[in-house]
């Protein structure tokens, strides 16, 4: 078995994450995946607020392709950024239930006009079927740092099912409360509740760790963007956020988990 690697939120900062698995040799010269049988978890928020959305899809798509046919493993749940980005691709009129429509939401998280002229159908359709949720080896791979799951089902399949069905069928009042849902953050890191609720959380869908992006470390420790490179371990060391604010102009990481 190769080695395990995750990768918190990309936000279209395509060239910085091929460079960062080129380091941990991930990928080589040429951007090819050549981790042989290696596991590299991701985040998701693969779009928006940076340079090239549609080419982190696209990224991720190539790897998963290329890591399944060597014996390894890109494994991506769906963050926010890239639901909402389907929202507005979808229904870009529509208003939530505040009155302001998914396309405007989606502008003001981060949204850009590029990505969308960019995305094809096939792009749309692997969005459209990303996981939310996924046990990988032992550990539980989420984006957000938030209990949201606990509204959809008690398994990972039923989680994944429930969710799946929403944007399946389209149900835009299942969307509302999911993208209000997905505001939310910091489930895990309340002194000293958090730790208890990480164990149920684990107890419940299963694995000895939660990996989540969603929650930039700046945000929660003050330190500065650019500082960060490394992931935060906290909740006594049953989570890590590997989310190192890219976005935000920092150099980003892989964390190397086994
Ligand atoms: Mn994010």
């Amino acid at each position: 078995m190769g080695g395990l690697y995750a990768v918190g939120d990309i936000h279209g900062h395509v060239d910085q994450l091929v460079g960062l698995l080129f380091q941990v040799g991930l990928v080589d010269a040429d951007g090819a995946w050549s981790g042989r049988e290696s596991t590299l978890c991701m985040t998701g928020d693969l779009v928006d607020r940076g340079p090239d959305g549609v080419g982190a899809i696209e990224l991720v798509m190539r790897l998963q392709s290329e890591a399944l046919k060597a014996g390894g493993q890109v494994a991506c749940v769906a963050g926010n950024h890239d639901l909402i980005m389907l929202l507005a691709q979808r229904f870009p009129k529509q208003k939530n239930r505040q009155g302001t429509s998914y396309y405007k939401i989606w502008q003001r998280n981060g949204g850009r006009e590029t990505d969308l002229e960019l995305l094809t159908d096939t792009h749309i359709e692997w969005l459209r079927r990303l996981p939310v949720m996924l046990l990988v080896r032992d550990r539980l791979l989420i984006h957000a740092d938030s209990l949201l799951y606990h509204r959809y089902g008690r398994s990972i399949d039923e989680v994944n099912t429930r969710i799946g069905d929403i944007i399946a069928r389209d149900d835009l009042d299942g969307w509302d409360i999911l993208m209000d849902e997905f505001a939310t953050r910091e489930a895990f890191i309340q002194r000293p509740g958090g730790v208890r609720v990480a164990r149920s959380f684990l107890e419940r869908y299963g694995g000895t760790q939660i990996l989540h992006g969603h929650t930039p470390i700046s945000a929660v420790t003050g330190r500065q963007p650019a500082e960060v490179n490394e992931p935060l371990i906290y909740a006594d060391g049953l989570v890590v956020n590997l989310d190192g604010g890219m976005y935000l102009g920092a150099p980003g990481f892989i964390h190397r988990l086994e």
